[in-house]
């Protein structure tokens, strides 16, 4: 059985404060947005958004679709579906992410792949965990619990190089650096030691590094959940991303990194 919650409670920095004589339910008293980038996914971006639950569980649930000019129909579907989609004509995976982060409309933001591969149906969940534990931040590991195929070998061994390499370089116990499945509350993002800087795939690691130096092992969690096989095809390029992902943690660690771009949207994106 869950916990119950005020639906009309306050929540204050992270923690939910019900207040006397509130009619208690089972719905979470937060709006939550999913952002989720997209390059060419309308294999599965219908697919990928229907798999989060849309039955009142929060105050309110929206979706974000940050799109990098896809030729495809991903934009006309994904509006179909009722979602909110961000043109923005800068590349990069981290790119849509530090545009999407600045336009969520939610207290929670909720990040996944539009390629069915995370767990659309344990996002109530961990939103619940996040607010009734009072953590700040979630990371979705995938290694422990991936599906058969669901990561090739190549990637597979690329993923517990970074991995390795990431605890080595950071000692922050982190067991997936390059899961791109997180729950966390927006307002961290106005803490600039939390942003993160690259526009690329190296996104993903920063988010976790930066997490872990903000607010610790105990409000900064990694959590395992399934992973499964790709619906769509992927246009990530294996070694020059590996390379990159590599050489960032280096640099990370050295301090050298440098944002490229602004925070946000800038004047070409169409929001
Ligand atoms: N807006 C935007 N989205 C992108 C860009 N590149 C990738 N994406 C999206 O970012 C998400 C992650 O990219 P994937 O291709 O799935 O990368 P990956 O998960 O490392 O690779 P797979 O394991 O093969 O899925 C997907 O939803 C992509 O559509 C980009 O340049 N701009
Ligand atoms: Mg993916």
């Amino acid at each position: 059985m869950n916990p119950v919650y005020a639906t009309n409670g306050c929540i204050q920095n992270g923690s939910i404060a019900p207040r006397r004589g509130d009619v208690m339910t089972d719905q979470l008293p937060v709006h939550v947005t999913v952002v989720i980038p997209t390059r060419n996914e309308e294999a599965a971006i219908v697919d990928t958004i229907r798999s989060i639950p849309n039955d009142g569980w929060c105050k309110k649930l929206d979706f974000l679709i940050v799109d990098g000019n896809s030729s495809d129909r991903t934009r006309e579907l994904a509006e179909q579906e009722g979602a909110w989609v961000v043109l923005e004509p800068r590349k990069g995976y981290g790119r849509a992410y530090r545009t999407g982060f600045a336009l969520a409309p939610g207290e929670i933001i909720v990040t996944l792949d539009a390629d069915c591969t995370y767990p659309g149906e344990e996002v109530p969940g961990l939103v619940r965990k996040l607010v009734e534990e009072n953590l700040k931040f979630i990371t979705c590991d995938r290694l422990r619990r991936a599906e058969e195929g669901a990561m090739s070998g190549l990637h597979g061994f690329g993923n517990w190089g970074l991995s390795v390499t990431a605890r080595m370089l950071f000692w922050y116990g982190i067991h997936d650096s390059q899961s791109g499945m997180w729950v966390f509350w927006k307002d961290i993002m106005e803490n600039e030691k939390m942003r993160p800087t690259h526009d690329g795939m190296p996104l993903s690691e920063e988010m976790k590094i930066n997490a872990r130096r903000c607010y610790g092992r105990k409000k900064a969690i990694e959590v395992s959940v399934p992973y499964r096989i790709r619906v769509g095809d992927a246009e990530i390029n294996t070694w020059g991303d590996g390379w990159l992902n590599f050489r960032f943690l280096f640099a990370k660690r050295l301090g050298i990194n440098r944002t490229r771009s602004e925070w946000g949207p800038d004047e070409n994106t169409q929001v």
